[in-house]
């Protein structure tokens, strides 16, 4: 499966401090057209159930953890987001799930897109259908 990529994210930390930049084309291979965060989770919610047309994002769990579930249509595989410096890339046509959030969990998402809601699969038969055809 290579519609994901975790990798690292570059720390600056002081004796009282600690940040991450992020800038779009340069750690961010797209232009950020879109920010969002997902907040004020229960611990039984379980979101996404869908995937994206053409939208590339990139995930970090700024606080707390979560899980995401990956479905390419072939393979599966979760995910935990559990550090600010841990980020996670995705790329069009994957299915997702998030999960497990822990108590004030912050999931922040960086979009190549604004929302569309027509760039939305939401139907997990019609995804599989989809990628085998691609
Ligand atoms: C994804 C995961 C990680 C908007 O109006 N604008 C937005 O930018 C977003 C993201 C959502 N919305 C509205 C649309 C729905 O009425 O907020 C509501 C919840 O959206 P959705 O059910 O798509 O949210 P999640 O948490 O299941 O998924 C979101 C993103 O949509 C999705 O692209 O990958 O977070």
């Amino acid at each position: 499966m290579e519609k994901y990529k975790v990798f690292s994210l570059k720390k600056q930390a002081g004796s009282d401090y600690s940040d991450i930049a992020l800038e779009g084309m340069k750690d961010v291979p797209f232009d950020i057209k879109r920010v969002y965060y997902v907040f004020d989770t229960s611990p039984k919610a379980r979101r996404g159930y869908h995937a994206h047309n053409n939208l590339k994002q990139i995930l970090i769990c700024v606080y707390g953890s979560c899980v995401i579930h990956l479905d390419d249509g072939t393979e599966c595989t979760e995910i935990e987001l559990n550090s600010p410096d841990k980020a996670l890339y995705l790329d069009n046509m994957i299915w997702r799930e998030m999960y497990n959030f822990s108590e004030g969990a912050v999931l922040l998402v960086l979009a190549s897109e604004l929302y569309d809601e027509q760039d939305y699969i939401r139907d997990y038969q019609q995804f599989v259908s989809m990628v085998l055809n691609e």
